[in-house]
C-alpha cells in the first residue's frame, strides 16, 4: 500500500499535527486572492456507519471541471483529524495521492469522475464540537464554518454546491433516530439490532450546511402549510424529558413561516423542518438545511423555568435559523469574507420579526443596547474589522458582533434611505438573481441599488471601513431659522488610519418651546467630512432631537442643554430618542465630573417618567435603567473599574431612596399584574423587578425581605429570577436560603443551573471573585459544556468588581480558563481573548496586569489558530 498511509499512525491514529494546533505562525488568508475552485462536485453520497467511539464514512464524488476556473491536474480536498482508509477514482483504488499538511491531493485526469474516499472519526473524543461529536449519548455535527472537513475529505468552502445522499448506519437501541438534511428516502432494520435511514436534500448546498443527528430522541410535530400549499412535516426533536419545554419553539417556527412569507415573500422548499436541541453547543444554533441544530437554550422554554427574556431568545433565534434558509441558503455566500451578506442581512431580518410581533420601541432599544456594549468596544479595540474583513487567520473569530449586528445596521440603513416598499423590490430582486448561487456583498448591495434605485457608490465604504463614526452637532438659530452643522469622523483602526467620510442617514426632529410639539420628521443624510442643514419656520430656538429610531450606527456628540434633556427625555414622541435623552443624562453624570446638578437633571425626568400614565410599564422600566458598564467603559476616555461601580451604585442607590415610596408601592401594586398573561404580564415583571432593585439599593434591609417574599410567590422564572437577581447582590440569611432552594428546586434543570451560576457570578459583591473560584470547584461546574463556561466565566469577565480586581487575579482566572480550553475547545477559548485586550482603555495600573496575562498566553507555546490569532491581535 501507499507508504504514505503511515501518516496515520499503528494504531489508526493521526500523527500529522490537527490543524487546530499551529506550532507556527498561522497563515493569513486574504480577501483579494479568492480563486474559483478548479473542480466542481454536482453530487455527493455520504454512508456513515455511526458509532460514538469509532465512526466510519465513505463519501462518494461526482467531480467535474470547474469551467469558470483554470484546469487543475489533481483535487486538493480538505481535511482535518480524519484517519484516511482509502481513495477510490472511478471505481479503482488509488495509491498515488498525497498528503499537504491536512490535506489530501488526488491526480485527476481532465473530465468527470467518481472519487471515493473512506475515513475514520472518534466523536467522543471531539472536545472541539466542530464536526461529528457526541453531546449527552447522541451523536450530531456542527460544520460551519469549517467542521465538514473533520468528517471527510472535501473542498470545504461554500462556493462547492452540491446534491446530497446520505445514509446513516447504527445501533436501533442507542440511536433510535436518525436526521439528515432534505427529505426522508427510506429507512429499515438490519441484523444485529440495527438499522438505517436513507435522506436526500434536493437543493445544491455548500458542505457547511450540512447536518446529521443520530440519538434517542423524541419530537414535538406539527404542521404547517405554505402560500403555494406545501404541506411541511414539522418536527422539535429533545431528549424525551424536555418535551414539555417545545411548545414556544413550534410555535416560533410556525410564526417565522408565516412572517417570511408575508414579509419577504419567502416561502420554505422542502416537505421536512426539523430543529434538534443540543446540550453541548459552541454558539446559539445552526441553520443547516432543513435540519436546525441548536443550543437548548434556544429550544426549551416554558413558565416555570424560563424568563421572558429567554422566550423572546428562544423566539429571535428560531426565527434567525429559518430566515436562513432563503438569506444564507438558497443564496449563501462565496466565501467566508462574505460572511455578514447572510449574517447582518438574518439579523436585520430576525430583529424586524421580533419588532413586528412584540413591538418595534423596546426591541429596537435593546438592540442598540447591544451595539453598544459589545460591537462598539470590539470597533475600537485591537480586534476591529470591516463588517467585511479583508483578512482571518481563523474563520471562527470573525463570528463577531461586528459581522452580525453592525453588518445588521448597515443593512437596516440601505432600507431606511430606500424606504420600506423599494427595499422589499430590491430583496425581491437579490433573491430572484442569486437564488442557487454562492453570492457577495456586492451582489447584495448592486441588488440594492438596481431594485430600489439607489446610488450606493459612497455607501459601499461601510463594507470597507472599520470604527465607529463620530458625529459632532453644532446648532445656530439665527432669524426663523435654525442651522445644523455636522460634522463626522471615522477613527483609525488596526491596518486603516486614514478613513473617508461615509453617507450616514439620520432621522431628526425639531421641537418647538412652546407647544411642546413637532411638525414632522426629516431624514437627512450627512455624506460629507462637515456639512451643514438649515431648516427654517422656527419662531424660538427649537429642541433637536436626532438620529431617532437610530437611523444610524454612529456615536452623537451634540451640545445640548440638560433642560432641552430633560424635555426630550419625558416627552420625545420617538421611543428611541426618549431613552436616547435618558441615556444622555445619565451618562453626563456617570461620565463627567461628580456634579450635583447633573444629578438633579436626572432625578427630574426620572420623576416624569414615573409620573406618565401614558408609558407601559416596560418602557418605563426600560427609561429608568442604567447604561451597562460595558458602554460606560467604551464611553469613558480612560476607564476605572472601581471608581465606576462606587459611581453607578450611588446612582441607583441615590435614585432608590428619592423614589422609594414610589419604588416600593410600584412593587406592591404590580404584584397582580405580574401574574396576568400576555404582554400587560410581561410589561409589570419587567417594571416589578426593577423597582425591588431600587428599594433594595436604597435600603437593603427593606429589600432582602421583599425580594425574598417575591422569591417564594414566583409564579414564573421572570418573577424568580428577577428576585434572586436582587438578593444575590445583598447578604444575609434571605441570600442564602433562596440561592439553596434555586439549586435544589432545579436540580436537574441543566439550563437553569446555568442561570444559579450566573445570577452569583453577576453579583456586585465585596468578595464575588472568591466566590466564583468556589463555584468553579462546585460539583456541578464542568469545563465540558460550553453554556456552564459562559454561565460562570463569561458573566465573571463582565462583572467589573471579579473581572478588575485590582489585584490582578480575575485577569489570571481568564487567562488560565484560556489555556486550558486552548486545545480542547479553540473557539470558546479565543470568545475570552477579547475582554483582556481591551487594557488600553482601562487606567494604567490594571493595564499593564491586563497585558502580561496576554503575554503570558502568547508565551505558553502551541497555540490554537482560534486562540492565537486573538492574543496576537490584541497585543498589536
Ligand atoms: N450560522 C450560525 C452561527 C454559527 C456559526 C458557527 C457555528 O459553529 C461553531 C455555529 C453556529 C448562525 O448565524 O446562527
Ligand atoms: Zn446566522
Amino acid at each position: 500500500s501507499n507508504p504514505q498511509t503511515a501518516a496515520n499512525g499503528p494504531s489508526g491514529a493521526p500523527i500529522l499535527p490537527d490543524a487546530a494546533r499551529e506550532p507556527h505562525e498561522p497563515a493569513i488568508i486574504r480577501r483579494k486572492d479568492y480563486e474559483p475552485f478548479a473542480w466542481r462536485v454536482p453530487e455527493i453520497r455520504l454512508d456513515f456507519d455511526l458509532g460514538l467511539e469509532t465512526t466510519r464514512v465513505e463519501a462518494t464524488l461526482k467531480v467535474t471541471p470547474n469551467p469558470d476556473a483554470e484546469a487543475a491536474p489533481e483535487i486538493r480536498l480538505d481535511g482535518d483529524g480524519l484517519v484516511l482508509e482509502s481513495v477510490a477514482v472511478d471505481g479503482e483504488q488509488r495509491t498515488d495521492w498525497r498528503r499537504e499538511g491536512e490535506a489530501l491531493i488526488v491526480p485527476l485526469s481532465p473530465g468527470e469522475h467518481v472519487l471515493n474516499v473512506a475515513t475514520r472519526i472518534a466523536p467522543s473524543a471531539n472536545t472541539q464540537l466542530m464536526g461529528l461529536y457526541a453531546s449527552n449519548g447522541m451523536l450530531c455535527t456542527q460544520c460551519e464554518a469549517e467542521g465538514f472537513r473533520r468528517i471527510t475529505f472535501f473542498p470545504d468552502r461554500p462556493d462547492v454546491l452540491s446534491v446530497y445522499t446520505v445514509r446513516m448506519e447504527a445501533d436501533a437501541g442507542a440511536f433510535p433516530v436518525l436526521l439528515s438534511n432534505g427529505n426522508p428516502v427510506e429507512q429499515g432494520t438490519l441484523e444485529d439490532g440495527r438499522h438505517f435511514a436513507e435522506w436526500h436534500d434536493p437543493w445544491p448546498k455548500p458542505s457547511y450546511l450540512f447536518a446529521l443527528v443520530a440519538g434517542d430522541l423524541v419530537a414535538r410535530t406539527d404542521r404547517f402549510t405554505t402560500c403555494g400549499g406545501r404541506e411541511v412535516e414539522l418536527g422539535v426533536w429533545v431528549r424525551s424529558e424536555d418535551l414539555p419545554r417545545t411548545s414556544h419553539a413550534m410555535e416560533s417556527l410556525k410564526r417565522s413561516m408565516k412572517w417570511d412569507e408575508e414579509t419577504f415573500g419567502r416561502e420554505y422548499d422542502l416537505d421536512r423542518f426539523n430543529i434538534v436541541a443540543v446540550g453541548d453547543f459552541n454558539m446559539g444554533a445552526m441553520e443547516n438545511k432543513g435540519l436546525n441544530i441548536f443550543n437548548t437554550k434556544y429550544v426549551l422554554a416554558d413558565e416555570e423555568t424560563a424568563t421572558d427574556d429567554d422566550f423572546d431568545a428562544v423566539e429571535g433565534v428560531i426565527g434567525h435559523e429559518y430566515f436562513h434558509n432563503w438569506s444564507g441558503n438558497r443564496v449563501t455566500c462565496r466565501d467566508w469574507f462574505q460572511l455578514s451578506l447572510k449574517e447582518g442581512f438574518t439579523v436585520l431580518r430576525d430583529q424586524l420579526f421580533s419588532q413586528d410581533l412584540h413591538g418595534a420601541a423596546i426591541k429596537r432599544i435593546g438592540d442598540v443596547r447591544v451595539l453598544r456594549a459589545v460591537q462598539f468596544p470590539e470597533d475600537s479595540g485591537p480586534f476591529a474589522h470591516p463588517i467585511r474583513p479583508d483578512s482571518y487567520k481563523e474563520i471562527s473569530n470573525f463570528y463577531t458582533a461586528t459581522v452580525y449586528n453592525k453588518g445588521a445596521e448597515v443593512i437596516r440603513m440601505m432600507r431606511e434611505l430606500a424606504g420600506e416598499a423599494a427595499f422589499r423590490k430590491a430583496s425581491d430582486l437579490y433573491f430572484e438573481r442569486h437564488d442557487g448561487e454562492a453570492a457577495t456583498c456586492e451582489d447584495f448591495v448592486r441588488s440594492m441599488e438596481d431594485g430600489a434605485g439607489l446610488d450606493l457608490a459612497q455607501f459601499r465604504r461601510w463594507y470597507e471601513q472599520a470604527g465607529t463614526p463620530k458625529v459632532t452637532v453644532e446648532q445656530a438659530y439665527a432669524g426663523d431659522a435654525i442651522t445644523l452643522t455636522l460634522r463626522q469622523s471615522v477613527p483609525a483602526t488596526p491596518g486603516q488610519p486614514d478613513k473617508q467620510p461615509v453617507p450616514i442617514p439620520l432621522k431628526v426632529a425639531l421641537f418647538d418651546r412652546e407647544s411642546g410639539a413637532h411638525s414632522g420628521e426629516t431624514l437627512i443624510v450627512l455624506d460629507k467630512a462637515e456639512q451643514s442643514f438649515t431648516f427654517d419656520g422656527h419662531t424660538s430656538a427649537p429642541i433637536l432631537s436626532i438620529n431617532r429610531g437610530f437611523t444610524a450606527p454612529v456615536v452623537i456628540e451634540r451640545e445640548i442643554s440638560r433642560d432641552d434633556l430633560v424635555f426630550l427625555a419625558g416627552n420625545d414622541d420617538d421611543s428611541f430618542a426618549r431613552h436616547e435623552a435618558m441615556q444622555e443624562l445619565l451618562l453626563a453624570y456617570l461620565l463627567g465630573d461628580e456634579n450635583e446638578d447633573a444629578r438633579e437633571a436626572i432625578g427630574t425626568a426620572a420623576e416624569a417618567i414615573l409620573a406618565d400614565d401614558a408609558l407601559d410599564h416596560e418602557m418605563r422600566a426600560e427609561l429608568l435603567s442604567l447604561p451597562p458598564f460595558a458602554y460606560l467603559a467604551e464611553r469613558s476616555e480612560v476607564y476605572d473599574p472601581g471608581a465606576m461601580v462606587v459611581r453607578r451604585e450611588g446612582l441607583k442607590t441615590w435614585l432608590g431612596e428619592r423614589f422609594a415610596d414610589r419604588f416600593a408601592s410600584l412593587h406592591d401594586t404590580l404584584e397582580a399584574p405580574a401574574r396576568e398573561a400576555g404582554p400587560v404580564g410581561k410589561q409589570a415583571r419587567r417594571m416589578r423587578s426593577l423597582a425591588l432593585g431600587y428599594v433594595a439599593a436604597a435600603d437593603p434591609a427593606k429589600g432582602a425581605p421583599r425580594a425574598l417574599a417575591q422569591y417564594r410567590e414566583a409564579q414564573g422564572m421572570t418573577e424568580r429570577q428577577g428576585a434572586l437577581a436582587v438578593l444575590a447582590g445583598l447578604d444575609g440569611p434571605e441570600r442564602e436560603e433562596a440561592l439553596a432552594d434555586f439549586y435544589t428546586r432545579f436540580a436537574d434543570n441543566a439550563l437553569v443551573i446555568d442561570k444559579w451560576f450566573t445570577l452569583q457570578a453577576t453579583a456586585l459583591r465585596e468578595d464575588v471573585l472568591g466566590e466564583i473560584e468556589q463555584l468553579a470547584q462546585h460539583p456541578s461546574f464542568t469545563m465540558s459544556n460550553p453554556n456552564r463556561v459562559r454561565a460562570l466565566y463569561a458573566v465573571m469577565a463582565g462583572n467589573p468588581l471579579a473581572f478588575h480586581d485590582a489585584s490582578g487575579a480575575g485577569y489570571r482566572m481568564i487567562a488560565d480558563l484560556i489555556l486550558e480550553l486552548n486545545l480542547k475547545n479553540p473557539q470558546l477559548a479565543a470568545r475570552f481573548v477579547p475582554s483582556l485586550g481591551r487594557y488600553r482603555r482601562v487606567e494604567p495600573g490594571r493595564a499593564a496586569l491586563m497585558r502580561a496575562e496576554l503575554e503570558r498566553i502568547a508565551e505558553a507555546g502551541e497555540l490554537s489558530r482560534d486562540v492565537s490569532e486573538q492574543v496576537s491581535a490584541s497585543l498589536g
